[in-house]
């Protein structure tokens, strides 16, 4: 088989690539390790900033964004038994995220895909990269007990964090940073209303909490947990209580708890790899950087680095290398942002026993200053609503 683009992964960076190249008219194939079930089963992110859903919309698929998505314009931080809401929306000169699940990213732009007649290779479990330090790099994979060849320009690698892509870029050539943090989320999903309007972050002595939504019916909420913690060690009794335990007390009695609908853990880490370009293949969203998700910008960088993959390529085709030449740059100065801000709202918000007494004092000062300071609070306003393309 032959295209222009072979991209590996089909998460949210991998279809909205897809799906932005054929607009261009750029063919493309993607080839998905899982089975189209499962990509769909996985409940991940949950607040698009508008440059992603600007995205979305240049992509094709931004009605039943546009038609369910909830604009939200403010959060709530929530510590030492009160709740402070920061107007994102004022401090921001306007600006505001919507929240609509990556699950519902997904399923609209396999829908959009598939009506596209694009062609997407599920269950494909040994996908090797060959060739791309030439002008015609290759894709093997086994289909049918028979091996597979895929002759392509370009190979976009948005097969996330544990990926083949970034694994076939030879040693010595890639510079990773990472920080590995000392707990983990436990996320629950019900179809009871949401506690708040807003989203709740919480500051509390037993760890952090995170009250989210994905509908006016249906709530996702998370606790801080430890890493020895077993999924089958929290029922949803247990799950209920401690987020109450940790929530103030108006919004303790107002909580409506019902059985989940999935409930998962995810460890959290902060990670970069430099460059993202390795001659024809490029990296792009978890395959290149990890965020924990306390800032709500795992999905949209992944975005982001579609943006400049997509104006890349294009600019490939139409005989600038300009775009191409800059993609790792342009993509690593808004990466690094947004790895400060989720380390920063992390580090503000979560229990860190090794910090002791002084560390947990420090927090509850940054906390007490950042909800009396306008400066602070319109810093954070303009990082969750997400810093401009070019910032
Ligand atoms: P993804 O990981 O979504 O997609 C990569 C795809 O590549 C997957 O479908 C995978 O099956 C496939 N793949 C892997 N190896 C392959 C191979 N060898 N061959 C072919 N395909 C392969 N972000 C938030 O903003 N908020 C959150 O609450 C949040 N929660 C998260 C919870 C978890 C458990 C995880 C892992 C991430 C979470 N994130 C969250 C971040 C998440 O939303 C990512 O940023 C987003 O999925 C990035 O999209 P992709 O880059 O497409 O990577
Ligand atoms: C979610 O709804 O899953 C969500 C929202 C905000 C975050 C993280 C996760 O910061």
């Amino acid at each position: 088989m032959r295209t222009q683009v072979a991209i590996i992964g089909a998460g949210p960076a991998g279809l909205l690539l897809g799906q932005l190249l054929h607009r261009e008219g750029i063919g493309n194939v993607v080839l998905e390790l899982r089975s189209q079930a499962h990509v769909l089963s996985r409940i991940r992110a949950g607040v698009l900033e508008q440059g992603t859903v600007d995205l979305l919309g240049k992509a094709g698929v931004g009605q039943r964004l546009q038609a369910e998505g909830l604009p939200h314009r403010g959060i709530e931080l929530c510590f030492d038994g009160s709740r402070h809401r920061v107007d994102i929306h004022g401090l921001s000169g306007g600006k505001q995220v919507v929240v609509y699940g990556q699950t519902e990213v997904t399923h609209d732009l396999m829908n959009a895909r598939e009506a596209a007649g694009l062609t997407t290779l599920y269950a494909v479990p040994d996908v090797s990269l060959h060739g791309f330090d030439t002008h015609q790099p290759t894709v093997r994979y086994t289909r049918d007990g028979k091996e597979q060849e895929i002759v392509c320009d370009f190979i976009a690698g948005c097969d996330g964090y544990h990926g083949v892509s970034r694994a076939s870029v030879p040693p010595g050539t890639l510079q990773t940073y990472e920080r590995v943090y000392p707990f983990g989320w436990l996320g629950i999903l019900s179809d009871t209303p949401p506690v708040s309007d807003e989203l709740i972050y919480v500051n509390h002595p037993r760890g952090f909490a995170l009250c989210s939504m994905r509908s006016k019916t249906r709530s996702r909420y998370y606790v801080q947990c430890s890493l020895d913690d077993k999924l089958d060690g929290w029922s949803d009794t247990r799950f209920w209580d401690e987020l109450r335990r940790r929530l103030d007390a108006e919004a303790a009695e107002r909580l409506v708890t019902g059985p989940s609908i999935e409930k998962s853990m995810a460890p959290l880490r902060s990670f970069v790899a430099e460059p993202l370009r390795f001659g024809r293949l490029v990296l792009a969203g978890d395959a290149a950087h990890i965020v924990p998700p306390t800032g709500a910008k795992g999905l949209n960088l992944a975005a982001s680095d579609v943006h400049f993959l997509w104006q890349a390529l294009g600019g490939h085709y139409r005989g600038s290398a300009t775009e191409l030449e800059h993609y790792s740059e342009r993509c690593l100065a808004r990466v690094w942002k947004a790895e400060r801000f989720s380390w920063w709202m992390t580090s503000l918000l979560h229990k860190f026993p090794e910090n002791g007494a002084f560390g947990q004092r420090l927090q509850q000062a940054e906390l007490n200053y950042l909800v009396q300071s306008k400066a602070a609070m319109t810093s954070l306003a303009e990082n969750y609503v997400g810093l401009g393309l070019e910032a």
